[in-house]
């Protein structure tokens, strides 16, 4: 598996890219990473909130226990994310949707940064932090543009009202998953970019459209427990190195 420095795009993948009916994509933390969104790990480094490592803190077994909290953590992260904007790794991905015969964005990010690119068909494996959803009757309920003062309950039945995401110990939800695993067995080339692929179901994709035999391009500063089964990997950052496939 050769090991691309940053910023080169080698011919052999440019040919396989440039030749591809059906390309698949798999988007993790790192790809909002120039948007200014904190990435959960990398550098060795877990994310940490008010002392809670960010895998209790997002925890289904939190909103038993402490769906206060829970708001008060998803609350800052809307905050901090209402300021923000796509970069140019989004861009270039919400520009190759019309390039390809089928093209498929999948997403473990719930910041919404995808469809602000104007990305369509997203699959969110792992829900949107723009989404409220009743623990009663379910209804979901949408936080943009309520300059972030979140209804308190549900608008429909007066029940509790939970962030609308995939909490570590949850099911994804129902569909999703599957649909991105039968995208991923049938495409060409498949992009793997900004993702410590450590967090199942969702790192199991790339193995999948490997075993389809699919050609599989890391894109991340960091090495993963990935790059040893990809055909290549860029050692870059999404911005920098996405916009470069257009060149
Ligand atoms: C489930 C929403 C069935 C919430 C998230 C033991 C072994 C294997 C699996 C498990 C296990 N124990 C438990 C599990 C299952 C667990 C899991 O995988 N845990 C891991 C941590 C071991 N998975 C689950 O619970 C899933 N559900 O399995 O259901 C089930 C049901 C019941 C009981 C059992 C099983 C649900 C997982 C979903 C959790 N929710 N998010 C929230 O956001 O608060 S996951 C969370 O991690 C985010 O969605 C995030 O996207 C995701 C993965 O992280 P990454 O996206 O990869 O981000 P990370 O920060 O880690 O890495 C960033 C990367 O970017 C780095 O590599 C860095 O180098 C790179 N980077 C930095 N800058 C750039 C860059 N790359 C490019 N450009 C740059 N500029
Ligand atoms: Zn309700």
């Amino acid at each position: 598996m050769p090991i691309e420095a940053c910023h080169t795009i080698s011919e052999r993948l440019r040919q396989r890219f440039s030749t591809a009916r059906s390309v698949f994509v798999l988007t993790g933390a790192g790809v909002s990473a120039e948007s200014g969104v904190p990435t959960f790990r990398g550098g060795g480094k877990e994310g940490v909130w008010k002392g809670l490592p960010f895998s209790v803190i997002s925890s289904a077994a939190m909103v038993e226990r402490d769906l206060p909290a829970v708001w008060e953590w998803f609350d800052y992260r809307r905050d901090l994310l209402e300021k923000l904007k796509p970069n140019p790794a989004h861009d270039a991905l919400a520009r190759w949707q019309s390039r390809f015969e089928n093209f498929t964005l999948v997403t473990q990010n719930i910041d919404g940064l995808h469809e602000a690119a104007g990305s369509n068909d997203v699959l969110e494996l792992h829900g949107n932090i723009w989404r409220a959803r009743c623990l009663e009757c379910e209804k979901r309920e949408d936080l943009r543009g309520c300059d972030n003062a979140r209804p308190p309950v549900c608008q429909e039945c007066g029940g509790a009202i939970r962030p609308d995401v995939v909490l570590f110990g949850e099911m994804l939800p129902p569909g999703v998953f599957e649909e991105a695993a039968e995208r991923a067995s049938q495409c060409d080339v498949c992009l793997v970019v900004g993702t410590s692929a450590i967090v199942y179901p969702a790192a199991a994709l790339p193995e999948i459209a490997r075993a389809a035999g699919a050609f599989v391009v890391e894109i991340n500063p960091e090495l993963t427990p990935l790059s040893a089964m990809c055909d290549e990997v860029i050692q870059g950052k999404a911005g920098e190195v996405l916009p470069l496939f257009e060149i």
